[in-house]
């Protein structure tokens, strides 16, 4: 990571770059969405112009209770914090209260094809997952996400590699537009992790970890307790085996030494040298260790955080304000170039 960071830093007289990115309230940050996401966010703060949302109008593409996700939207905000995202130094808001990202929304909704839309994998997944409640708004997620990033003129998208596909579709619509109508849009880039860009569920290790698996032992909070941490490691699906290798039919392994790996730095062959003549025992206790102690400062930080509500909404109004004024800009630009009226 730190080596794609430097190799993509503005020199010192450029204007900053801008990262745009987000995480759906729709359960509880995992370590997934901690390695893929938001600890790369905190490591971007210093050298780029960095706007994160919490992306609460996404979650209700899958349905949600309203008392649940009100409490997720503020425990959402309060891990970005926790994380080490400071409210200064980046824009940290909540979707929902920017009324631009629904309305470009819209606009790139009439710019994106049924067909681009059609072979989203995310779109394919969800629709098995949900077949019940396959809305219109599951479809069209990708032209929203697009508006969250063009809205922002962002340069980079730091994300897992599950969202890859959505960011390459928002650098289709932006061109799109900007051939239609000259320049309106930044053309943005994904920016994936080396490591951890796909974490993997604990229960089913070729599955994606993700925060909305009903199985808990499936997935880390990055809020969980030590003692949780440490139980859902060691209960971790692995194969027949004892050797810690990373190699083909190693599924649950190979992703438990990518955690380890993403939290210490290590590579394949050290974690391989260090545990080597040891049993899957002694490794998933030393990576639920090594997880639960490295997460302990931040669960400590978001309980501070969650008792005291009123700065977290003085954090999501300053964010919303700031938000709003750069949204506005390039929302009258589009606007103005589709052909809608605008009186001054
Ligand atoms: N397992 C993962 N490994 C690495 N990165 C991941 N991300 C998600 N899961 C993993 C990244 O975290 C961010 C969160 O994105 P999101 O909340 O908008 O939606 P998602 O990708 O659908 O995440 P989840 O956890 O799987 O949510 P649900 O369960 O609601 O669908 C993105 O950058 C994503 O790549």
């Amino acid at each position: 990571m730190e080596e794609i960071i430097r190799n993509a830093a503005p020199a010192a007289e450029e204007p900053k770059k801008i990262i745009l990115s987000g995480i759906q309230p729709s359960g509880i940050i995992t370590i997934g969405n901690y390695i893929g996401a938001v600890r790369n966010w905190a490591a971007m703060q210093e050298e780029y112009d960095c706007v994160y949302c919490v992306a609460d109008l996404h979650s209700i593409t899958v349905r949600q209770d309203p008392a649940t996700l009100r409490r997720r939207i503020y425990e959402t905000l309060a891990i970005y914090m926790a994380c080490g995202l400071d409210p200064e130094k980046n824009v940290l808001f909540v979707q929902s209260m920017v009324p631009a990202h629904a309305q470009l929304g819209w606009v790139l909704d009439c710019y994106t094809m049924f067909g681009e839309l059609s072979r989203m994998t995310q779109f394919k997944d969800k629709s098995k997952k949900y077949e019940q409640n396959i809305n219109a708004g599951l479809f069209t997620y990708p032209a929203l996400m697009a508006a969250d990033i063009l809205l922002y003129q962002a340069d980079l998208v730091p994300v897992g590699i599950d969202q890859k596909q959505h960011v390459e579709l928002a650098r289709d619509i932006a061109n799109r537009f900007n051939q239609i109508y000259g320049d309106t849009f930044t053309i943005p880039e994904p920016y994936m992790p080396k490591v951890g860009a796909k974490i993997m569920s604990l229960a089913e290790p070729t599955k994606k970890m993700s925060k909305s698996d009903e199985n808990a032992n499936a997935t880390v909070a990055v809020m969980d307790t030590k003692d949780d941490i440490i139980r859902k490691f060691k209960r971790a699906v692995t194969d027949s085996g004892s050797e810690v290798r990373y190699g083909e039919g190693k599924d649950g392994v190979n992703n438990l030494m990518a955690i380890y790996s993403a939290f210490t730095g290590k590579d394949m062959d050290a974690i391989a040298d260090e545990f080597a003549g040891k049993g899957y025992g002694d490794f998933k206790l030393a990576v639920g260790e090594t997880v639960a102690d490295a997460l302990a400062p931040a669960r400590e930080k978001y309980e501070a955080l969650m008792k005291d509500k009123a700065y977290l909404e003085s954090v999501m109004k300053d964010g919303a304000e700031r938000a709003a004024y750069r949204a506005r800009k390039t929302l009258s630009k589009v606007y103005r170039k589709v052909g809608f009226v605008q009186p001054k």
